[in-house]
């Protein structure tokens, strides 16, 4: 692939509670992202970091049950622009988070430069929540919701359009920590899902050969969004919200080298690294070897 690619960092923590998530950028550089994509003969530009308010957290404003919800937009917005940008000048957009709320802004940047946009949402929650249905009144737990056009406003309008992407069009890999509104919407909007039942029952090749047919088919380009906590804690601890269960570092690697095979990938985003709550940087290291995978390292 002699391709360019665009790094964008965002230190973003207000999507969620604990802090610490806002250095995932700062950790994913330092476990060696530029260099091992260098490697692969990839033309790499590191666009550095999207500015993030940094309000009281000790007073933090609910709106509608959405924390922060002010400063999360304006944080989207600035991504999203950032985005757009990149993908105007024909490059790979790469992000690196940062909690999953920034998920909203990235694919507002990218949906508007496609029909139908396809989504691969890796990670151990359906992040389909609306302030209504959330227990927690976190962001970070709405963005595919919010992208599908369901939710507050200021979030779904993110640079003036909505909704970014269809329900037909998503496919979720590895839930196993739905809420009751999620799955209400799930069964709604028959968004395919492969939770870690159907992970277990089918194996991975074939779970990724399937989401391989079915984007292919009905898609004019796909981006990754990819949840740390979708691995296992025990291989990938350090994230706010882990979920036993879920899918191991040899099963992620595959699906990466699959997606890989399939050339089916137009931009990708891997968030919610907490270098505060990991075991010496293992988690950004992860997430930087399914970047290798994801462009071909393994099998050059
Ligand atoms: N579904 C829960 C928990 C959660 C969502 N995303 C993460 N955790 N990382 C919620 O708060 O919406
Ligand atoms: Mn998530
Ligand atoms: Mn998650």
């Amino acid at each position: 692939m002699n391709q360019q690619l665009s790094i964008i960092g965002v230190p973003m923590d207000l999507g969620q509670n604990r802090r610490g998530v806002d250095m995932g950028p700062s950790a994913i550089r330092y476990a060696g992202v530029l260099e091992r994509l260098e490697d692969l003969k990839l033309r790499i530009e590191d666009l550095g970091d999207i500015d993030i308010s940094r309000p009281d957290r000790h007073n933090t404003q609910k709106v509608d049950n959405l924390r922060n919800l002010q400063e999360v937009a304006e944080g989207s917005i600035r991504l999203a622009e950032k985005v757009d940008e990149v993908v105007n000048k024909g490059s790979f957009p790469l992000v690196l988070g940062g909690d999953h709320s920034i998920a909203m802004g990235t694919l507002a940047g990218i949906a508007k430069h496609y029909e139908n946009l396809g989504v691969i949402w890796y990670d151990a929650h359906g992040d389909l929540n609306t302030g209504d249905s959330s227990p927690s009144g976190n962001i970070h737990g709405m963005p595919l919701a919010v992208s599908l056009g369901i939710g507050h406003e200021k979030l779904t309008n993110i640079l003036g359009y909505s909704p970014k992407i269809r329900p037909e069009n998503i496919v979720i890999i590895g839930a196993r920590s739905l809420d009751e509104g999620e799955r209400v919407l799930i069964k709604e909007k028959g968004i395919k899902v492969y939770t870690m039942h159907e992970v277990d029952k089918m194996g991975m090749p074939a779970v990724m050969e399937e989401t391989i047919e079915y984007l292919k088919d009905h898609t004019d380009g796909v981006h990754l969004s990819l949840d740390l906590d979708g691995l296992d804690p025990n291989e990938a601890p350090g994230v706010g919200t882990p979920v036993m269960g879920g899918l191991s570092y040899r099963e992620s690697h595959l699906a990466m080298e699959m997606l890989y095979q399939s050339q089916l990938i137009t931009s990708a985003e891997f968030v919610e690294v907490n270098p505060i709550l990991d075991e010496k940087n293992k988690t950004a290291s992860m997430a930087v070897g399914l970047m290798g995978s994801l462009f071909g390292e393994s099998l050059k």
